[in-house]
Order: C-alpha cells, then structure tokens, then sequence
C-alpha cells in the first residue's frame, strides 16, 4: 500500500492499480454472495409457495422448454438420466457469471448494479408464472429473492465505496467514467447512502475501502445464504409425499398377472443379461421434470374433459376402490432409445383397465386423441382407438408390487403397450381429454416428433461388452428383444460374415413383455462382429435401415465389435 501511495496515478485520485483491482475482485465476490443470498432467500419463500417456484429451478424448467429440439435430443442421449442436474449445474453457472458481472457494474453504479438483481428476478418470476402448472404466486421467490439480493449487494458495495470528497462541488455529478464517483445513488440521499450510514460503514479508511467490514458483511450474506437456502431446500420437503406413498396398500386385482413359468428368466445363468424384470430403481426415467410433481393421495382428482357424454371426476380412491383392476407385465420404451440403448424397461403394473374406464365415461366416436396432462402441465396425445381396444392399457398406480414410485409418476400414469412413452404413458396424471389430432398437438408433437408412434420391433446385445477382452472360448451372447402387442417369435445372431443363428428365447409370457435370448458361441481368438436381428411374431423382421430417434423411433440392427485374446 505504502509503495501504491507513493505513487499516486492522477487518473485514480491517489487510488494504485492493486487497490483498484482488489475492488473489483471484492466488488464481483460482492456480486456473487447477492446472488446467493438472493438465492437463498428464494429458496426459503418456495417452501411457502412450492418446490417448482424456485428460481433455480423455474429458469431451468423454461430452458428444458425453450431448448431447441436437437439440443434436448442431444442432452438425453448425453447425460441420459443426469441430464437434469448437468441442467441445473448449468443454470448456477449461468447466475453465478452474471452475478459476477453484476458486481462490477455495481461498483461503477449502484443503480445499475441493483438494475441487474431486479433483471434476475424478472426472469425468475417470469420464467416461475408462466410455467403451465404456475400462477402468480409462484413469482414470489423470485420477488423477495431479488429484493433480498440487492439490499446485500448494497450492503457489500458499501465498504467498497470511496469517500464522497466533501469539498465544494460535492453534490454536482460526476463526470461519466470519473471513478471517483459512481451515479447519484452514491450520495448521502441515495438508498445506498442511507444503508451504509445506516450499517455504519460511512467511516471513511484512509484507501477509501473498509476490508474489515466487507468481510463482515461478506461473512452476514454466507450465513443468511446457507440459512436461508438450506432450511428452505429443508422445509420444501414438507411437500415430499414419499411418506403419503409408502402409506398407501395396494388393492388386490381382479385379473393377476399370468404366471411365469420356471426359468422364466435367463438372466439368473447368463451374467450382463438384462433381468425379465427391471427394479424400479432401476427404471429409466425420462421426463421434463426438473422437481419431481408431488401429489398427495388424498388430494388427487382425474378430470375426464372434451369429447365424453357423462365425463366425471374420480379420486385415488375411486380408482383403487375398483372391481375391474389389473396386473399386467409390461415393457416400457421410450421413442429416444438409439440402437443399442437402454431407455427400456420391464414391470409388474397394477390398475384400472382403460378401455373399460373410457366406454363407462361415454368416451365418443368423433374422438380419435386423448390429450393426458400431468400436474406439471406436460401433455401427451394417444389414439382413442389404441386406449380403447389395446388389451391390457390401463390407468396405473402400481409397479412391481408397490405403489407408482414419484419419478415413475405416483400416483397414477397411463400406460399402452406398444406405444412408445410420450405419445402413452403420462405420469402425474391428472386430466384426460378426449379430442382429436386435428383440434390439438400436444408438447412433443409441437417439437416435431411424430403425432403417432407405434413401437418398433427391436433387439439388442447385452453380452458381451463391447471392445472389452475376454478368453476365446465359449460364451454366450445375449441380450433382449421387444416388439409390445405382437410379441418376439425370433431372434437371430450373426458372428463375422456367418450365416444367422437363431438364438435360445426366455419363455413366451406376454406379446407385451420383451424376450431374452441367449445364443452360447465358441470365440475364437480375435475381433468378431456381432449383430442381432428380431421377428416379431406376426412376422415382421426388424430394418436394418438405420433411422435416428426423431421423429418416430430408432431403427437398425444392434451390431457390436467384441475381442477375444
Ligand atoms: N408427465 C410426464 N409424463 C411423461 C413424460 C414427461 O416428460 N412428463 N415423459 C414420457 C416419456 S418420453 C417416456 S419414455 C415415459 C418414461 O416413463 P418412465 O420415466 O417411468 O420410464 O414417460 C412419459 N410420460
Ligand atoms: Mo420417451
């Protein structure tokens, strides 16, 4: 400091160049801590209002929104089930740079810094309102939030502040660019004025800066951020229903589930072979979600709406209460599973059967799309026609033997075996309505995929791993294959340039399950190709044309380089 005031620099007014850049450093950290604290206290206020009113979250929601359609695709394929936290982690980046910016501009202007933290509420309450599922109230973390954010960055900058020259012409305003002054809002009037006059901070260090009460202050907005930020994501789990859901006792069905026939599943022999049945921990998950939609039991409804002729409303317990329930084991598939990939699984399902569910509302002819929507405002569109004749579609609210877990949509989704998911199985549902596809697209099909969307016959290897060596000898390979509501009659297998070998199926239980095949083979040493290629069992042998995900499903054949050494 001596050296810097040895050497005064006319254009700093005695201030050196080190003491000007750790204001800056100091005045961006100060950025950063209102952001936090602005966080933080939004955080607590959507523990008043609703998870989903977070800022953090309602910008991340309208981005997933807004994201163009390739950008999604590619975020899926990606970080698959991570997608939603690389989301967030991003939205946090994306604050904490212009919060940093915001400090700068705050120290040149505490007008323009304050500015900035009102922008970043905007964006929160706008991006929180006009969620599908939000109303007005959800505006008010981001509201207090902000407010909060600029009395700390205020509140920070203060200390940062060079004494006001108290010599004549004190009150005139300084020149643009002069960086001894910083805007009107500076002055003893001005709300900063008064706030550090207020905090005190108004005594004036030799440097025109009070370290000491910055990191005070510094020290105040960490712990109010922390507080308030973590009893808020604390108190939010007051909405969790995990503990309505773990209370809720399935009724039994009408119609159980066939039974499985012994050695139903090859993967109890086969190691790396998909199990017949996926855990629901297991379960991929694919939604927009960022917050997980918490209903409670006892406040659900299913509003029937449009095209019915006596549509009415009904509770869980009018569905559970049900004589007509089902069981069914069905395979999930989701229209952005590449070839080769894993956005597939198997349950136990338990629920109302659709088709019964619809006629008994007078569901109409004219009708040929039922629009479902879930509590979050997603929307997905399915033929009348497939929820009405497909067997075993229903309306479920059990999975392998427990109540819908969260994630997989508690308390009741839709389900269509061989549709993929976004035009079947919406979770949180929460209204069904009948109408036609002329009269609505619902939200994938505004993004360009495909109003209809039958799943493709498809196999893949699971067994063994790709370019991962292994002990030539003999090994099997294996893997699954599904073609829902006509069921698997085939699965061949090709090695090299060899003829097809049709490989050993899992028991047939249910056109609706997939299949596990199993083909043991003698490796010789080196690199083999493997391919596989399925029959459905009305006969149709899956393309090996290649076709991306969008706009209807992947299609092609599942081939593999392997080594053995
Ligand atoms: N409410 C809601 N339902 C939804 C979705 C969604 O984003 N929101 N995604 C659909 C898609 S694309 C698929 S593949 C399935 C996935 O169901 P799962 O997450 O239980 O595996 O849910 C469908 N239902
Ligand atoms: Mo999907």
């Amino acid at each position: 400091m001596t050296e810097q005031a040895a050497r005064p620099t006319p254009s700093e007014g005695g201030d050196g160049t080190a003491h000007r850049g750790a204001r800056r450093l100091l005045a961006a950290l100060a950025g950063l801590l209102a952001a936090a604290v602005a966080l933080g206290i939004a955080e607590l206020v959507a523990a008043l209002v609703g998870p989903a009113s977070s800022p953090v979250v309602a910008v991340g929601d309208a981005a997933i929104t807004l994201t163009p359609e390739p950008v999604k695709a590619f975020a899926i394929r990606t970080f698959g089930e991570n997608d939603k936290i690389v989301l967030i982690i991003g939205t946090l980046l994306v604050i904490a740079v212009y919060a940093l910016v915001i400090g700068l501009v705050g120290l040149r202007s505490r007008r323009l810094g304050v500015a900035g933290i009102a922008l970043f509420g905007v964006v929160g309450i706008v991006a929180a309102v006009t969620r599908p599922a939000g109303g007005l109230l959800d505006g008010l973390p981001s509201l207090v939030g902000a407010a909060a954010g600029a009395v700390a960055l205020l509140a920070l900058l203060a200390p940062l502040q060079r004494p006001t020259p108290a010599a004549p012409g004190a009150g005139t305003a300084p020149a643009p660019g002069d960086p001894q002054g910083s805007g009107s809002a500076d002055g003893r009037d001005g709300l900063a004025g008064r706030l550090r006059d207020l905090l005190g901070a108004g005594d004036r260090k030799g440097a025109g800066m009070d370290r000491r009460r910055f990191f005070l202050t510094s020290g105040v907005a960490v712990g109010v951020a922390a507080v308030a930020g973590g009893g808020g994501r604390l108190l939010q789990q007051r909405f969790d229903v995990a503990g309505e859901r773990s209370d809720l006792v399935l009724p039994r069905p009408a119609s159980p589930a066939p039974a499985l026939p012994a050695g139903a599943d090859l993967a109890r022999d086969v190691e790396g072979l998909t199990p017949l049945f996926t855990d629901n921990r297991e379960f991929y998950r694919v939604d927009t979600a960022i917050t997980v939609p918490q209903i409670s039991p006892s406040g659900y409804r299913l509003t029937l709406t449009g095209m019915f002729d006596s549509p009415k409303s009904y509770t869980l317990d009018d569905l559970l209460g049900r004589d007509d329930l089902i069981e069914r084991d069905i395979t999930l598939t989701c229209v952005s599973n590449e070839v080769g990939g894993r956005l597939a699984g198997t349950a136990r399902w338990l629920g109302v059967p659709l088709g019964a569910f619809l006629r008994e509302n007078g569901v109409r002819d004219s009708s040929d799309q039922l629009v479902c929507t879930s509590s979050d405002g997603m929307t997905i569109g399915t033929p009348t026609r497939s929820a009405l004749d497909v067997d075993d579609a229903m309306l479920a609210f059990g999975m392998n033997g427990e109540p819908l877990p969260v994630e997989h949509g508690f308390p009741v989704r839709m389900l269509i075996p061989g549709l993929y998911g976004y035009v079947s199985a919406c979770k949180w549902l929460t209204r069904i309505e009948a109408t036609t596809f002329d009269a609505f697209d619902p939200y994938w099909v505004e993004r360009d995929w495909a109003a209809q969307a039958p799943i493709k016959v498809f196999s893949r290897i699971d067994t063994p791993a790709p370019l991962r060596a292994f002990p030539p000898g003999r090994r099997p390979i294996a893997g699954v294959a599904w073609a829902q509501t006509r069921g698997i009659a085939r699965v061949e297998v090709r090695v090299d340039d060899a003829d097809w070998v049709e490989a050993e199926l899992s028991p047939q239980v249910d056109a609706d399950l997939w299949r596990q095949w199993v083909l043991p083979y003698d490796f010789t040493p080196g690199q083999h190709s493997l391919t596989v290629r399925a029959t459905s069992a009305d006969g149709e042998t899956q393309t090996e044309e290649r076709a991306s995900p969008k706009p209807d499903g992947a299609s092609g054949w599942h081939s593999i380089q392997v080594i053995s050494r």
